[in-house]
Order: structure tokens, then C-alpha cells, then sequence
């Protein structure tokens, strides 16, 4: 048995209200989709073993490079991000790994290892960071990191990584994911093709000592924290960098991380094709890198990413394998809310596109029908999938309704007696 921190009578008390209707619902559900001929225990046994991997940064609050008003009960150390981590995982039994950020989480490896076991949580991707300054580094990361014209800086930041592998195996993660904020910021300041070469040859290196079991992603970005170039900026440059690296190197999507309106359900469809999605980051955005919560802003376009995942799980794509992974910044939620509502907003669309009649939609392209092709994804999409994820959870002892039951339990208030007020910082975590 693994410790609970909310009492899991609270829990039984909630979907003791709720599971009559959540039963008649479920029922109903399954009767309207037996006619279209499919089987609702089927999904909701897939949705049961989707899991998505909470980032450890964001069950603090964000902010921007305004202002960061933090909220209550914070967490002050990673080992009490870990605890709101499995507060997320008891109520929605849909993440039970955590991905670290270091030197953000830097602890005694099995000191870490031991906390997450008591709470039967595991760990997702490793996450180095060499776009800012850590307290005490020697050299600065201000023009650059992997791609800096100076090979000392360049080293510094090769054995950053190398220290975020060594960590990870001892953690039990099994990738290390590498976004960088290098770039330039007018035109000019760098040389495009010697940053890139840099890049490459330090990537490579880092490559080199990653364990045979083990993935590296790398994580692309158009613009920010440069604004007129950055050396990973888009699909492209990523997938060069997966396909120099080698077979254990994939491309990571971060959906915020392109210009609007670029169609990243065919990006996706492209990594998947050439054997190189390694997985996602997913968040929601309106102009740029919003980190808002997952589906929050426009559902579809998630929707038609899991269409593309889906194809490629039920067609058995060579390869295909990739990680999922919340990124996501809270400023004015409580974060651990805003993670429930993401992870069960990426659990939905997963579920809403496996309901989408394949052979169908296949003899409608092949007729050149693009509005019975359109209408066969629309079906799908519009299909209320509450009642399979709710039944998921409930069938794992979780939450039929997540958010109620939190704010029912407490939980905030419980850990802001104990948490110390954080002051307000002049900016947040990116
Ligand atoms: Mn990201």
C-alpha cells in the first residue's frame, strides 16, 4: 500500500454521490456507441492505461517575465512538489510519473527515489537546464549554452547534461530531454551555421554517454528567450538534429512552441512517418508559448493531434513509442487543478480519437469526400467521453470528479498551514 494524502474516505464519500448517475451515464454511452460498433469497455480500457507525466515545475505557480504572484501553500522543495505530484495521481490515476528539472529538483538521487515510492510514483524524462544561471556556476549561459562560441562554456554545459543522466539512472528514468534558449537576438550576432555546428558537436557528446535503454529528445522552439533566431527553432532543424544524433535521438513536441496557426497535427504525422516523435508537451496557447492548460484554448487542434497518434497506434507504426508529458505554466489557478483538468483533457482527446470509424474514413479520403472525411473526425470529436474517463478513475479508486473532491478534502488549505507564504518575485519560471 503506498500513502494517500487525502483520505481515501473522502474520495469513497464523493463518488458515492455521483456513481448512480455516473453508472446510468456510462450505460447510456455505451448503448449509443454499440450501434456505431464499438465497445465502451474497450476504450475505456485504453484510457485506463494512458498515463501522462506531470512536470515537477508545475505544481508551483508560473509567472511571466513581469510578475509572479505566487499562491497559497506552495511547495518549497521538490520533495514537496512530489507530494502535490501524487495528490494529482490519486485523484486522477492518470499520472503516475513526474518528470524532474535540474538543477530546479537537485536532491540526494535516492533520498528522491524513496519519497516517490512512497507515494507509488515513478519518473519520467530527465530535463537539464542550461537556459539560465545556477547559483554558484562558473560561467554564464547569457550568449549561448551547447552552441556558445566559448568551448569552456560549451563543456560546462556537455557535463551538465552528463550530471542530469547520472541522476536519471539512479532515478529510473529512462530519457533525457534537452531544450535550450540559445539563439541571437539581431540579425548578425551569430553565425547560423557555425552556432549549429557547435550545437551538433556538443549534442553529440551528450549523446554518446546515454545509456543503451535510454532516449534523448530534443525540444524545438521558434522564438523566446531569443527573438530574432534559435539555433532548435522549428520540426525541421529538430529532425536534422534526431537523425545526426542516432537511432536513440527523437524530436519532442512542445504543442506552444510554434508560430499560430501552424498545423502541428501534420508535423506530428511527419515525425511519426519518419520514426523519429520521441513525444509531447502538452499545453495550450493563443499567441505564443502560453503554457495554458492542456485543451484549454483550442480543444480540436488537440484533438486532431491524438487523431494522428491514434492512426499510428492502431496501425502499428514502426517505432512509435512517444512520451507524454504535461508543460504547462499556472498563474492564476491553483496548479494542482489546473494538471488534474490537463490530464484528463489529454485523456479525453485520446479517448474521443480512438472512437473515430478509421475504415470509414479512409474510403472517404480515398473518394476524394472531404465533407463525409471531416464530418467522420467531427463525430468523434463531439462525442461526450466524460462518463469512460470518470468510470476509468473510478475503477481505480479515484476521483469521479477530481476537482470537487480536491477542494472537498482540503488538501490547500491542509499544506498552506505547513508551507510557509512565498514572496512575490519580480519574474517567474519559464
Ligand atoms: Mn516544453
Amino acid at each position: 500500500m503506498t500513502d494517500q494524502l487525502i483520505d481515501q474516505s473522502v474520495v469513497d464519500a464523493e463518488n458515492a454521490r455521483r456513481e448512480i448517475d455516473l453508472r446510468r451515464d456510462y450505460d447510456s454511452l455505451g448503448e449509443r456507441l454499440d450501434r456505431r460498433g464499438i465497445s465502451i469497455d474497450t476504450i475505456k480500457d485504453k484510457v485506463a492505461a494512458f498515463h501522462v507525466a506531470v512536470p515537477s515545475w508545475g505544481v508551483g505557480t508560473g509567472g511571466t517575465r513581469f510578475a509572479r504572484f505566487p499562491g497559497k501553500g506552495e511547495p518549497r522543495d521538490i520533495f514537496d512538489k512530489l507530494e502535490d505530484c501524487a495528490v494529482i495521481n490519486q485523484l486522477t490515476r492518470a499520472t503516475p510519473n513526474v518528470s524532474l528539472h535540474i538543477p530546479w529538483d537537485k536532491a540526494d538521487p535516492n533520498r528522491l527515489k524513496q519519497s516517490a515510492a512512497r507515494f507509488g510514483l515513478g519518473f519520467d524524462a530527465m530535463n537539464s537546464n542550461t537556459f539560465s544561471d545556477a547559483k554558484g556556476q562558473p560561467l554564464s549561459y547569457k550568449f549561448g549554452s551547447l552552441s556558445h562560441t566559448d568551448a569552456a562554456t560549451r563543456q560546462q554545459a556537455i557535463d551538465h547534461n552528463l550530471e542530469c543522466i547520472e541522476i536519471g539512472k539512479v532515478l529510473g528514468s529512462k530519457a533525457l530531454t534537452v531544450w535550450i534558449g540559445d539563439g541571437s537576438n539581431f540579425p548578425g550576432q551569430a553565425d547560423f551555421t557555425r552556432q549549429f555546428e557547435r550545437y551538433l558537436e556538443a549534442m553529440k557528446v551528450i549523446y554518446a554517454d546515454l545509456p543503451e535503454d535510454w532516449r534523448l529528445f530534443t525540444e524545438h522552439k521558434m522564438y523566446e528567450p531569443a527573438f530574432y533566431s534559435t539555433v532548435v527553432q522549428d520540426w525541421g532543424t529538430n529532425y536534422i538534429i534526431a537523425t545526426e544524433l542516432g537511432d536513440k535521438a527523437f524530436c519532442l513536441v512542445d504543442l506552444g512552441h510554434h508560430a499560430p496557426n501552424v498545423n502541428i497535427e501534420m508535423i506530428v504525422a511527419r515525425l511519426i512517418q519518419f520514426g523519429k516523435l520521441g513525444g509531447f508537451h502538452f499545453n495550450d496557447s493563443k499567441y505564443g508559448d502560453d503554457d495554458l492548460d492542456a485543451g484549454s484554448i483550442d480543444p480540436y487542434r488537440l484533438f486532431l493531434v491524438f487523431n494522428e497518434l491514434v492512426s499510428a497506434e492502431e496501425r502499428r507504426a514502426k517505432g512509435f513509442n512517444p512520451a507524454h508529458m504535461l508543460d504547462q505554466s499556472h498563474n492564476v489557478t491553483d496548479p494542482i487543478e489546473s494538471l488534474i483538468l490537463s490530464a484528463a483533457e489529454v485523456q479525453r482527446n485520446y479517448a474521443n480519437a480512438l472512437l473515430v470509424d478509421r475504415k470509414a474514413l479512409a474510403g472517404f479520403q480515398d473518394a476524394n469526400d472531404a465533407l463525409a472525411a471531416t464530418q467522420t473526425l467531427k463525430t468523434a470529436f463531439r462525442t461526450d467521453v466524460e462518463p469512460i474517463l470518470a468510470m476509468a478513475r473510478l475503477e481505480k479508486n479515484g476521483a469521479v470528479d477530481p476537482i470537487a473532491t480536491y477542494r472537498a478534502a482540503g488538501y490547500r488549505a491542509r499544506v498552506a498551514e505547513i508551507r510557509p507564504e512565498v514572496a512575490p518575485g519580480s519574474s517567474g519560471i519559464v
